[in-house]
């Protein structure tokens, strides 16, 4: 069978009756600003992109406090420009930029809004290591001609589609548009996304957690049990060794999960319990809750569902628990034990 392409794999789910013409055109539009950033990530020094945006001495710092690398900067706006003209979008929200962004007037402007995290594990950038673009599609609410941040923040459920794109060994395009979770391959010769994982399945059972483990001294309790059982092998409460990885690029650990199975945490912590979590709902946890949802895994903030989760912030942050189903379940079930006092 000849390989299908994600244009091909877009047009039959339009065919299909899933996806409408302008919510194809966004995804293939996504899709083509990540083979841009893919190409900007791959230079490397070459490129001249790797190290702090801004000046020498005076890193330019996002809304979220953090410095931001050049690659952040350029993803950020590679994806603002190619998305900005073709029609399919009201408005932009993303990780870097204070607050959203309309369509430029000059532009014709369409019903859904985009959000992302332009490059995501930014710092694994200038060591070589996977990094990636997020994204999540919610629908521009009815009548709302003008939207401003209050109109992105819609649960979890509401997203029409959310993806990923891993920049590794290979560069590969995780997709959902709420009929399972499929991953496309990178040709870079012919430069087309390949569907190369239909229907992604994450084993229900894992042995394999992920955790930022110097964070220890600062999790909550239920999050302490939790490790401490798993470190605790065949001899402790769970009868089984456990494997621990962490690549500090949560694409990268998603798509782990994605590919063996797994769970990834990030815990409430007591220094980021004022600011809600460290990981961002809208543009990280809700995407990536989607994506786990329809491959059959689970995500939750340890306490509900993720994407019940209604936001009140544009940057709110939650507490991660998403991947393999019934190590979620268990890692929430410790939460609600804790919580009544067990
Ligand atoms: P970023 O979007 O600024 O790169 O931050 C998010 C990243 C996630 O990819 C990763 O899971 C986490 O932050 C790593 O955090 P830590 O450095 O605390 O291990
Ligand atoms: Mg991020």
């Amino acid at each position: 069978m000849s390989p299908i392409s994600l244009t091909r794999y877009l047009i039959e789910e339009q065919q299909a009756g899933r996806i409408c013409a302008d919510l194809r055109l966004l995804i293939e539009v996504v899709a083509r600003a990540c083979k841009t950033i893919s190409i900007a990530v791959g230079k490397g020094d070459l490129g001249g992109v790797l190290g702090d945006a801004g000046t020498p001495g005076a890193a330019s710092i996002n809304i979220q406090g953090e410095a931001q690398k050049k690659l952040d900067v350029l993803s950020n706006e590679i994806l603002l420009e190619t998305n900005a003209w073709g029609g399919h979008l009201a408005a932009c929200a993303s990780e870097e930029m204070d607050h959203s962004q309309p369509i430029p007037d000059r532009y014709p402007k369409g019903n859904y809004l985009l959000v992302f995290d332009p490059l995501d594990g930014s710092s694994n950038i200038d060591v070589n290591v996977t990094v990636g673009t997020i994204f999540s599609v919610l629908r521009c609410p009815e009548g709302v001609s003008a939207p401003g941040d209050e109109h992105f923040l819609q649960p979890g459920t509401a997203q029409v589609a959310a993806g990923y794109a891993a920049y590794g060994s290979s560069t590969m395009l995780v997709l959902t548009v709420g009929h399972g979770t499929h991953a496309f391959t990178l040709d870079r010769e012919v430069g087309s996304f390949i569907l190369t994982r239909r229907d992604i399945r994450i084993p229900e059972e894992t042995k394999e957690f992920a955790a930022n483990a110097s964070n220890q001294r600062h999790w909550e309790a239920p999050m302490q049990r939790y490790v401490a059982e798993m470190l605790a092998g065949k001899q402790g409460p769970r009868g089984k060794d456990f494997n621990m990885r962490w690549v500090a690029s949560m694409v990268a650990d998603v798509h782990r999960i994605m590919t063996r199975g797994g769970i990834f945490t990030y815990p409430l912590d007591a220094k980021n319990t004022a600011q809600g979590g460290k990981l961002r709902l809208l543009y990280e946890a809700n995407p990536m809750a989607l994506l786990v949802e329809q491959a059959g895994g689970a995500a939750s903030t340890g306490r509900m569902r993720m994407l019940d989760v209604q936001p009140e912030k544009l940057h709110q942050r939650v507490p991660v628990f998403l991947g393999s189903k019934h190590e979620v379940e268990y890692a929430v079930a410790l939460h609600r034990a804790h919580d009544a006092g067990g």
